[in-house]
C-alpha cells in the first residue's frame, strides 16, 4: 500500500480494537489508625497490619468507562500499583484476613483519580479504622471475656464498649 495511507489505517484500527486503549497506573496507599479514639495516631502498614489481625488488602477499582481490576495485595508491603487503561477511576480498599475473607467490622475506604496515559497517578493513602473493640480479639476491659463472649458487647461486632 502507499506508504501516506498507513497512518490512517491504523487510527481507523485503533478505533476498531479496545485493546488499543493507552494505559497508565494508579498506586494506592494504606495505613492505620491505631486505636478507635478522637486524635488516634497514625500507624504504618507495616505495623499496623499485624496489630489489627488484617493480611491482606482487596483492592477494587472501576473507571468511567466500565474497566475494572481487582488485586488482593499484601498488607504489610502498604501500597500495590496497577497499569490500567487511562480514565477516571475510583478505588475502594477492604481488610481481609490470613483466608482472604473481608474483615466486615473495618470500614471500606474509597478514593478516585484520574489515570493518565504512561503515568502513575498517586492516590491519596487511604487510612483504615482498626478493629471495633468486639471484633479485635482482645479483652478490652480485661473482665475475662473477650469480644463477643462479653456481654458488652451485647452480641454486636462493631461494638466499641467491652
Ligand atoms: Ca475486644
Ligand atoms: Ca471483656
Amino acid at each position: 500500500m502507499p506508504r501516506s495511507l498507513a497512518p490512517g489505517l491504523c487510527a481507523m484500527a485503533a478505533l476498531a480494537i479496545a485493546g488499543c486503549t493507552q494505559n497508565g497506573s494508579y498506586r494506592v496507599s494504606w495505613n492505620f489508625l491505631a486505636d478507635a479514639g478522637p486524635g488516634a495516631a497514625v500507624q504504618s502498614a507495616a505495623e499496623g497490619c499485624g496489630q489489627h489481625g488484617v493480611d491482606a488488602i482487596f483492592v477494587t477499582a472501576v473507571d468511567t468507562s466500565a474497566d475494572g481490576d481487582q488485586v488482593l495485595a499484601i498488607c504489610t508491603l502498604g501500597q500495590v500499583t496497577r497499569s490500567v487503561p487511562a480514565g477516571n477511576w475510583t478505588i475502594q480498599i477492604q481488610a481481609a484476613d490470613a483466608q482472604a475473607t473481608l474483615i466486615p467490622s473495618i470500614a471500606t475506604q474509597m478514593v478516585s483519580g484520574v489515570v493518565g496515559d504512561g503515568a502513575v497517578t498517586e492516590l491519596a493513602v487511604l487510612t483504615l479504622p482498626p478493629r471495633p473493640a468486639c471484633s479485635d480479639g482482645i479483652d478490652n476491659d480485661r473482665d475475662g471475656l473477650v469480644d463477643l463472649a462479653d456481654p458488652d458487647c451485647a452480641g454486636d461486632l462493631r461494638g466499641i464498649h467491652e
